[in-house]
C-alpha cells in the first residue's frame, strides 16, 4: 500500500478512479437534466470532471499549496443570507437555535421562508470595509457562504432562481468581496453547504420544503453543486479554501466526497479543501483517519483541542463571537477581546488555525459589537502578531500553567514565544521542563521608543526562571521572546501534588498508547472514550514530593461494570468499575490504597483486563493520602 500523508492509494481508490471516468460521460447528461429543472437557466460548461485523481500529490507539493494558510493562522468567518434578513425572528418569535437553522427550528414551510426573498436588500453592504475590518484584525483570509443548508446562492447563478439575483439586491456580493480581498491581499475563501433545504434534487427531503413536486435525484444534486461549483470557481480569482459543510446525512457518501475534491481541485489545483468534503463532520474522526475520510485539514467546530497533534494533522477551529453564526438581534452573549485572543494563542500554541465567525444583518452590515472586538483583537495583533504568523506549535506536551507557547525556527536558533495570560505577581515566571539556557529574553510589547525590556533567566532542575517585571504589559496577553541555540530540548515535568498532597490526574493529561481510544471533550464530555480495545491503555507522569499511602479513587461513566489494573510504580490495584447506566452519567469510585515510599519521578497507569473489560469512559484518578 503507497502512503502519502494524507491519501492511501490502494485497490478501492484505483476502482473509484476508474469509476470517475464513467461519472465524466454521465455527469454531462445529468447537467442537462437539472437545468431543465430550473427554468432560466443556461448551461455552465458541461465539463465538470476533473483529471482522474488528486490522491498522488507530493508531500512536498502538499506542503507548498498548505503553506499559506498554516502562515495564516487567523481567519474571518462569514455567515450571511437570507436567514439574516430574519435576525432570529419568525412571526415575532424568537428562534431557538443558531440564526441560519430557522427555517429548521421553527419548521417554515419553503413556500413562507421565500417570503424573505424580496426583503432581502442589503444597500449598506460594504465590501471594503468588510475586508479592511478582518484585515485590521490581524486575519489574513476571510470564508463567506456562498450557499449555506437553505440552499440559497449568494451570488447570481444561472443555475438556479434561488440565489441573489431574485433580490431587489442587484448585485453580485462575491465579485464585490473578490475584489476588494485582492485590493488588500487578503484570501477569499468560500463555504458551500453540502446539505440543502431547498433544491427539489437533494434528499432526505425536509418536510417543509412544500413546493418541491419532482422525485428527489442525488445523482442529479451532486451534478447541480458540481454546476455551482464550477461557477463559484471560475468567476471570482483564485479561491483559498472551499469550506464544505452539512456532509452529515445519509446520502453523503465517503465515495461522493473523494470525487467531489477531486474536482474542486481540478477546478483549482491550488486550493486547499477542509475535511466536511467526506461523510462526516466530526473532526475526531479525521483526526483518528485523515485518509479515510479525505480533505486536508479537521475543522473542530467551537471547541478547540485539548492537545496539539503531530504535526503533519492540519486543523482550524471555527468559531463564533456570540451563541450564533448567522445573525440573531437577540443574542447578546458575546465573548469578550480577552476571549477572542487567548482562543486564538491556543490555537496557534497547539498547530492549528482560528476562523472566527461575524453574522452581518439583512442591511449588510457586520454587527457593532463584533466590530469593536475586532477592533480590540487588532490592537493585540499589531504588536503581538510575529509570535502568531508563521508559528509552529508549542514544544511542550501540554499547555503551560500560565499561557501557551509558539515556535519560530531560523537557522541554528529556535524562537519560543511565550504568550502569558497569568501574569506572576512575584516577578518570577516559571517554564517547566525547559532544559535549554536561553541566549536572549525579552519583553514583546516595547517601551518608551520601540525598547524591548532584556529579562534574566536561570536554569534549575525542573526548568527556566524568568526575572519579570511586577506588572503585565498587556492585559490580554503579554508575550516573552525566548532564543535558544538549537531544537528546544524540554522534559515532562509530570503532574504534582497539591498542598495537601492530593493529585488529580485528569483525562486531558493522560498519555494514551492505543489506537482506538482517545480523549473527548464537549459540554458533557472531558474523558478518555471510545475504550473498546482492551489492548488500550493509557497512564500520567507525575512527580511525588510528599510519598505516603493513598487512597485511590476514580471518575467513571459505564453502562456495565469493567475490571482494570491500576498501577503506580510497583504496585497494582485490581478494580472493577462502576455502572452508571450510560457514558456520560459519572461516578466517583474508591479502588483501593497504595503505598508510595519515596519521593520522585513515577507513573501511573491503567490497563484493562482482557477477561472483564468493558467499555467506561474515565475522567480522572485521585489520590488522596490517606488518614488512620
Ligand atoms: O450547521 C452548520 C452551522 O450552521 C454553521 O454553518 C457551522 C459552521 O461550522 N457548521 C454547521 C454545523 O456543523
Amino acid at each position: 500500500m503507497e502512503t502519502t500523508p494524507f491519501c492511501t492509494i490502494n485497490a478501492v481508490e484505483r476502482m473509484i478512479n476508474r469509476m470517475k471516468l464513467e461519472r465524466v460521460v454521465r455527469a454531462a447528461a445529468l447537467v442537462a437534466a437539472v437545468l431543465s429543472l430550473f427554468p432560466g437557466a443556461t448551461a455552465v460548461s458541461a465539463d465538470i470532471a476533473g483529471p482522474a485523481s488528486f490522491s498522488d500529490e507530493t508531500p512536498a507539493r502538499h506542503d507548498a499549496r498548505m503553506g499559506w494558510w498554516r502562515d495564516a493562522r487567523f481567519g474571518m468567518f462569514i455567515h450571511w443570507g437570507l436567514y439574516s434578513e430574519a435576525a432570529g425572528n419568525w412571526d415575532g418569535k424568537p428562534t431557538p437555535g443558531a440564526g441560519e437553522w430557522i427555517m429548521n427550528d421553527m419548521q417554515i414551510p419553503l413556500s413562507q421562508y421565500a417570503k424573505l426573498v424580496p426583503q432581502f436588500d442589503p444597500e449598506k453592504f460594504n465590501a471594503d470595509a468588510w475586508v479592511r475590518l478582518a484585515k485590521d484584525a490581524g486575519m489574513k483570509y476571510i470564508c463567506i457562504t456562498t450557499k449555506h443548508h437553505d440552499g440559497f446562492a449568494m451570488y447570481p447563478s444561472d443555475l438556479s432562481d434561488w440565489c441573489i439575483k431574485s433580490t431587489p439586491f442587484h448585485r453580485d456580493p462575491l465579485a464585490e468581496l473578490a475584489a476588494a480581498c485582492k485590493r488588500e491581499g487578503i484570501k477569499l475563501c468560500f463555504y458551500y453547504s453540502i446539505m440543502d433545504w431547498h433544491s427539489p434534487l437533494y434528499e432526505p427531503r425536509k418536510p417543509w420544503n412544500d413546493t418541491a413536486t419532482n422525485a428527489p435525484d442525488f445523482d442529479a444534486y451532486d451534478a447541480y453543486m458540481k454546476g455551482q461549483l464550477k461557477e463559484l470557481l471560475s468567476h471570482y480569482g483564485p479561491i483559498g479554501i472551499l469550506w464544505f459543510d452539512g456532509c452529515w446525512e445519509s446520502t453523503w457518501t465517503q465515495a461522493r466526497g473523494r470525487d467531489l475534491y477531486d474536482y474542486v481541485r481540478s477546478l483549482q489545483p491550488d486550493i486547499i479543501v477542509n475535511n466536511r468534503v467526506g461523510a462526516t463532520s466530526a473532526w475526531e474522526e479525521w483526526f483518528n483517519d485523515p485518509t479515510g475520510i479525505g480533505g486536508d485539514y479537521g475543522t473542530p467546530e467551537q471547541a478547540i483541542p485539548p492537545k496539539k497533534f503531530g504535526s503533519k494533522l492540519d486543523w482550524e477551529s471555527c468559531m463564533t463571537m456570540n451563541g450564533t453564526w448567522g445573525f440573531k438581534k437577540d443574542d447578546h452573549n458575546w465573548k469578550t477581546a480577552t476571549t477572542l485572543v487567548q482562543n486564538l494563542v491556543d490555537c496557534a500554541s497547539k498547530g492549528g488555525n482560528y476562523l472566527l465567525n461575524v453574522g452581518p444583518t439583512g442591511e449588510g452590515l457586520i454587527p457593532d459589537v463584533s466590530v469593536e472586538r475586532l477592533r480590540e483583537v487588532g490592537q493585540w495583533m499589531k504588536v503581538n502578531g510575529r509570535a502568531i504568523y508563521g508559528t509552529t506549535a508549542s514544544p511542550f506536551a501540554k499547555p503551560l500553567p500560565w499561557g501557551r507557547c509558539t515556535t519560530k525556527v531560523s537557522g541554528n536558533t529556535t524562537t519560543l514565544y511565550l504568550h502569558v495570560f497569568d501574569w506572576p505577581t512575584d516577578g518570577q515566571l516559571f517554564v517547566p521542563g525547559l532544559k535549554n539556557a536561553p541566549t536572549k529574553s525579552f519583553l514583546l510589547k516595547g517601551g518608551a521608543f520601540g525598547w524591548h525590556k532584556t529579562l534574566r533567566t536561570s536554569n534549575t532542575e525542573d526548568g527556566v526562571l524568568i526575572s519579570v517585571p511586577r506588572e503585565a504589559p498587556d492585559r490580554i496577553s503579554s508575550t516573552i521572546v525566548m532564543e535558544i541555540a538549537g531544537g528546544p530540548q524540554v522534559e515532562t515535568v509530570g503532574l504534582r501534588q497539591q498542598d495537601d498532597g492530593t493529585m488529580v490526574l485528569p483525562a486531558a493529561d493522560a498519555e494514551l498508547h492505543g489506537t482506538v481510544f482517545r480523549y473527548e471533550s464537549d459540554s458533557l464530555l472531558d474523558d478518555i472514550g471510545y475504550w473498546v480495545n482492551p489492548a488500550d491503555w493509557a497512564d500520567w507522569s507525575v512527580k511525588m514530593t510528599k510519598p505516603g499511602r493513598f487512597d485511590v479513587s476514580a471518575m467513571i461513566a459505564a453502562p456495565a461494570a469493567s475490571s482494570f489494573d491500576l498501577s503506580v510504580g510497583g504496585q497494582t490495584l485490581h478494580c472493577t468499575g462502576p455502572v452508571t447506566g450510560n457514558y456520560v452519567t459519572f461516578q466517583p469510585v474508591k479502588l483501593g490504597t497504595i503505598e508510595v515510599s519515596a519521593a520522585g519521578k513515577t507513573s501511573v497507569a491503567v490497563h484493562p483486563v482482557k477477561d472483564g473489560w468493558q467499555p467506561m469512559n474515565l475522567r480522572s484518578i485521585t489520590l488522596k493520602p490517606s488518614h488512620p
